[in-house]
């Protein structure tokens, strides 16, 4: 029987990419998001090639969550990867300016929703044992402070501790746990953090080489089909064109 991959966010940017790439090696996938309709359109077109289940959810959500998971059948009960991607950034104020909602939401949707899927899937994925993976998708964000990255920066170094501390429960059960942390990549990331800000979205890919979300399904193929006694615990991933900046002095 093929595997199955749960993949939260899979209606746009990475999500929807790594849909199509294990669509390609023949996986059975379990698609979420919040947009119905994109999901039904995705399920469309990958169902010719895998079994396709679109779950319109939101993680923020513990109860749907919880009974979606509970309710998984066959094909799509036995997981053998979870891709915790779902996450989002809301503005680039400095912290004084920022609105407290958008800080909630980020916490609720990259550490609340993040947790509550994995606390959701975690006995499955146990059961599964050997060759089962759990891919968080960290950010560069988690490890490099930025200004107006407050929230988002930290939800993201969450994402990092979390993922290491989960691997050392999960010592014993050969379910792997990785971090990936990409840096700057096109999607519709830019446009949800700026309140769909076209121009700001332009402006910060343009000449700039950006990842790609099939470079972040490559990635995850490649992590998910590792021989089974390796683990990457954290992969940061950045573009060429980006680097370190020098440490910021304010003077008199
Ligand atoms: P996109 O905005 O293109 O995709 C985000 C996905 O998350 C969408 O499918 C969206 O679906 C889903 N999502 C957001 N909120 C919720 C929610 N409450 N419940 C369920 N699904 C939700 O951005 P990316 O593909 O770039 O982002 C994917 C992940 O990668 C995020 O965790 C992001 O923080 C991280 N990341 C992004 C980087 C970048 O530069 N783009 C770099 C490093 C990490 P829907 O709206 O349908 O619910
Ligand atoms: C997204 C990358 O640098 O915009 O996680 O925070 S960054």
């Amino acid at each position: 029987m093929p595997n199955t991959a749960f993949i939260t966010g899979a209606t746009s940017g990475f999500g929807l990419a790594c849909a199509r790439r294990f669509a390609r090696e023949g996986w059975n996938l379990v698609l979420t998001g919040r947009r119905e309709e994109r999901l039904e359109s995705i399920k469309q077109e990958l169902q010719e090639r895998c079994e396709v289940l679109a779950l319109t959810l939101d993680v923020r959500d513990t109860a749907s969550v919880q009974s979606a998971v509970a309710a998984l059948k066959t094909p799509f009960d036995r997981v053998q990867l979870l891709i915790n991607n779902a996450g989002l950034a809301l503005g680039t104020e400095p912290a004084q300016a920022c609105d407290l909602e958008k800080w909630h939401r980020m916490i609720d949707t990259n550490v609340k929703g993040l947790t509550t899927v994995t606390h959701a899937l975690l006995p499955r994925m146990v059961e599964e044992g050997a060759g089962t993976s759990i891919i968080n998708i960290g950010s560069v964000a988690g490890h490099w402070p930025y200004p107006g990255g407050n929230v988002y920066c930290a939800t993201k170094a969450f994402v990092e501790q979390f993922s290491l501390a989960l691997r050392a429960d999960l010592q014993g059960t050969g379910v792997r746990v990785t971090n990936l942390a990409p840096g700057l990549s096109e999607s519709e990331f830019t446009l949800v953090r700026t309140d769909g800000n076209q121009v700001a979205h332009d402006a910060l890919y343009a000449g700039a080489h950006p990842i790609q979300p099939e470079d972040i399904a490559e990635t995850c193929w490649w992590l998910a089909s590792m021989p089974a006694h390796l683990n990457v615990n954290l992969l940061e991933l950045m573009p060429v064109r980006q680097s370190f900046s020098p440490l910021s002095i304010y003077r008199d």
